[in-house]
C-alpha cells in the first residue's frame, strides 16, 4: 500500500518536473543564445562533397579512415529483455563497436583538430540530437561543442535511462519513460571521449567528444569525414576509434585550399 502510494507520488512529481523542466530548459537556452545564428556544425557523418569553401573562408580538411585487416565479427544484440525493443527489429541487430564499411573503411571514427586552434568559437544554438531509437543510440559517435545544446530524445515507447559518464564534466543520469520525451543538456568543458550508456538496456552505448571549436566530424558509411572552414595555421588532426584508439597527423593550412588527410587503422 505504502509502496504504491510512494510510486504514484514519485511518478506524479517526476511528470511535473519533466513537464516544467523541458520547457524551462528550452526557454533558458533561447534566452542565453539570444536567438542569434551561428555557423551550424555538422556532427553527423558528413557525406563527401565537392562543395566550395563557405563564405567564412578557411580550408576544408577531408579524408577517409581506412581499415587494414579482417573485420572482427560483431556480436548480435539480443533484445529479448525488452519486448518493445525486440519487436522494433525484424532484422538482426549487431554491436557497433567496429563497423567496417564495404569499401574497407571504418565508420564511427571521430576526427577532430586536437592542437592549433586559436580564437573563440561560440557554441551554435542548434542542438545536436542523440536519439534513442529501436533501443539503440543514433548516432553512435558524434561531436559537440562546449555549451552547445545536446537534445536527448526518446523515440521509443519504452523506458530509457541515459547515463553520461564524463570525467571532467558533470555526470548525469536521466530516466525517460515515455515516447518523444526530450531533455536538453550541455557540457561545460572540452573532454574526449564521453561515454553514454543506458541503465535499462545494457547493450546501448554511444560516445561524444566535447570540443571548444567546431572542427570535428564523424566518419560515415563510406569512411569519409569533412572538417570545414579551418583558418590558416598549423594543426594536429586526431582520429579516434573506440576500439583502435587514436592516430594523429599534422596539416598546414595557408588559405582556403582543400586538404586531404587519410588515416589507416589496423585490425
Ligand atoms: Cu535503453
Amino acid at each position: 500500500m505504502f509502496k504504491r502510494a510512494l510510486f504514484l507520488l514519485v511518478t506524479a512529481a517526476s511528470l511535473t518536473l519533466l513537464a516544467c523542466g523541458g520547457q524551462k530548459d528550452e526557454d533558458a537556452l533561447m534566452e542565453e543564445e539570444g536567438g542569434k545564428t551561428s555557423a551550424s556544425t555538422s556532427t553527423s557523418a558528413a557525406a563527401p562533397a565537392a562543395a566550395p569553401a563557405p563564405a567564412a573562408g578557411g580550408a576544408t580538411v577531408s579524408g577517409k579512415v581506412n581499415f587494414d585487416g579482417t573485420a572482427p565479427a560483431m556480436a548480435q544484440i539480443k533484445m529479448d529483455a525488452d519486448a518493445y525493443c525486440k519487436a522494433e527489429h525484424k532484422e538482426p541487430v549487431y554491436e557497433q563497436e567496429v563497423v567496417v564499411n564495404p569499401n574497407k573503411t571504418l565508420q564511427w571514427v571521430l576526427v577532430y583538430v586536437k592542437e592549433g586552434v586559436s580564437g573563440n568559437y561560440p557554441p551554435p544554438s542548434q542542438p545536436v540530437t542523440l536519439d534513442q531509437h529501436g533501443c539503440q543510440y543514433r548516432p553512435h559517435v558524434f561531436g559537440i561543442q562546449v555549451g552547445q545544446p545536446l537534445r536527448i530524445l526518446n523515440s521509443d515507447g519504452t523506458l530509457h535511462n541515459i547515463h553520461a559518464l564524463p570525467k571532467k564534466n558533470a555526470e548525469f543520469n536521466i530516466g525517460q519513460p515515455f515516447k518523444n520525451m526530450e531533455t536538453l543538456k550541455k557540457f561545460d568543458t572540452p573532454e574526449m571521449p564521453v561515454r553514454f550508456k543506458c541503465d535499462v538496456h545494457k547493450w546501448m552505448g554511444a560516445y561524444t567528444g566535447v570540443f571548444s571549436h567546431p572542427f570535428f566530424a564523424t566518419t560515415n558509411d563510406q569512411g569519409a569525414f569533412e572538417i570545414k572552414n579551418l583558418p590558416p595555421g598549423n594543426y594536429v588532426i586526431e582520429a579516434w576509434h573506440e576500439k583502435y584508439g587514436t592516430q594523429t597527423q599534422s596539416v598546414t593550412v595557408t588559405g582556403n585550399e582543400p586538404k586531404s588527410v587519410d588515416f589507416t587503422f589496423k585490425g
